[in-house]
């Protein structure tokens, strides 16, 4: 029986349950696991609002790195001296992890990137150059990040190939009628992201999974804003690719990891090569090591690996659906109190939406407001966050960007909200 303010042992997750049931997050004990929130910027207590860029790392993560560099430290798959034994199954027990945190089938259906941004482009290299030809169609929506517009438009160049955008309407959701009359036999692959980065929108990548394995063309999923917010299963969303960085999940910066079905995987040629990814080289032929190493040349970020697996130990201690449901509760109390400011329009208004208050104010431009915002302690972004097209869309050049996170308060909302009347005092707007 629970009462007030009990902490839930079941799962180990930082969780209580009040008097009537109600389960609340232990924000304390969690905000206590990350050292960087209690400093001082400028005089004035961290408010840490810029969680879509880099999220903060736990203690857990900290030592990780140290506990690697100080003892375990040593090359992978390549030693049959103790510490590359030590090293090679410190790594290898991340790939299970990785693997058992997003439900892929197997461990060699994951591959360790630098992040989002080599994965996509692992994709669009090893797939699109290999299976595109002239007059093929790649379809990608409206609200990617570069890193999800770029390396296809290059392909797409280079093939001859149509690079076509599924359109999104003034709350910054995608119109899906619209993607499946663009559905057709010239489309050969779709990439799609999940959570948008500049609106916060969720996009029903399911959906857009199944009408587009119904005409059997892949589906690569860019999930570097879903996956610390929201729980992801990758064989029931059925998608061929799903893309994450490690630096967005409380993990080292220059880690990340690249899904892939293994039966598409095997078929695509490799992205970069070099030593790991090889079976045998002679001078006249080489040939190519199996899944996952295949895509793994040169010596990898062992202690970024190790760590996202702790990383991973983290959150789900905590709880996915309890994130899920914290945030959300952020969520709709910051878009209020964001609302009622006048003068404040909210960027990406959609009804399925993640921790992202994107914002312009009249008269005041967005570097403005993250520059007073600074003077208060608070971080938050400001530019077109790599997404040039969706500020085209809006007509706007940039807006001003608090991104949300597990150890965020409601105080920090307020405080958020105070510093923007700040803002406004100093324009006079
Ligand atoms: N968005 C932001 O402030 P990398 O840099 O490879 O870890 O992630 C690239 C990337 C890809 N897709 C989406 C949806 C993203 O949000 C990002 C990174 C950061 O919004 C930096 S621009």
């Amino acid at each position: 029986m629970f009462t007030a303010g009990n902490t839930m042992k079941k799962n180990n997750s930082a969780m209580t349950v009040d008097a009537d049931k109600r389960v609340t997050f232990d924000i304390e004990r969690i905000r206590g696991d990350f050292p960087i929130l209690h400093t001082m910027v400028r005089g004035k207590p961290l408010v840490y609002l810029d969680n879509a860029a880099t999220t903060q790392k736990p203690l857990h993560v900290i030592d990780a790195d140290q506990r690697y560099y100080h003892s375990q430290n040593a090359n992978i798959h390549r030693g049959v001296h103790y510490l590359s034994e030590v090293a090679t199954f410190e790594y290898e027990k991340a790939r299970g992890k990785v693997k058992n945190f997003i439900n892929a089938a197997d461990n060699h259906e994951i591959i360790f990137v630098r992040g989002t941004t080599e994965a996509i482009n692992l994709v669009a290299h090893g797939y699109g150059r290999k299976f595109l030809s002239e007059g093929d169609e790649v379809i990608i929506s409206a609200m990617e990040h570069h890193s999800n517009i770029v390396p296809w438009q290059m392909v797409c160049e280079e093939k001859k190939a149509v690079l076509r955008v599924i359109p999104m309407n003034d709350d910054g959701e995608l119109i899906i009628e619209e993607f499946e009359k663009m559905l057709s036999p010239k489309t050969k692959f779709v990439s799609v992201v999940m959570v948008s980065n500049s609106l916060g929108t969720i996009n029903p990548v399911k959906e857009i999974i199944r009408s587009a394995h119904a005409q059997n063309v892949p589906v690569l999923v860019d999930g570097a804003q879903a996956v610390s917010h929201l729980k992801v299963d990758v064989r029931d969303l059925d998608c061929d690719f799903f893309a994450f960085s490690g630096h967005k999940l409380f993990a080292p910066t220059g880690v990340g990891a690249l899904y892939g079905k293994a039966e598409i995987l095997d078929r695509m040629d490799p992205y970069q090569c070099g030593g790991d990814m090889i079976e045998s080289v002679t001078f006249e032929k080489t040939t190519f090591n199996a899944l996952p190493y295949k895509f793994e040349a040169g010596t990898g970020n062992i202690a970024g690996v190790i760590g996202l697996g702790v990383a991973i130990d983290y959150i789900r201690r905590v709880g996915m659906d309890e994130i899920e449901t914290y945030e959300h509760e952020l969520l709709v109390y910051g878009t209020g109190l964001l609302s009622a400011i006048d003068g404040v329009r909210l960027i990406g208004t959609a009804k399925e939406k993640a921790g992202v208050l994107s914002f312009v104010l009249e008269t005041v431009h967005p570097h403005d407001i993250g520059t007073i915002l600074d003077m208060e302690g608070i971080a938050i972004r400001t530019g077109h966050h790599c997404t040039q097209p969706v500020m085209k869309r809006f007509g706007i050049p940039a807006t001003a960007r608090a991104s949300l996170s597990l150890y965020n308060t409601k105080d920090e909302l307020d405080a958020l909200a105070r510093g923007i009347g700040k803002v406004k005092e100093v324009f006079h707007s």
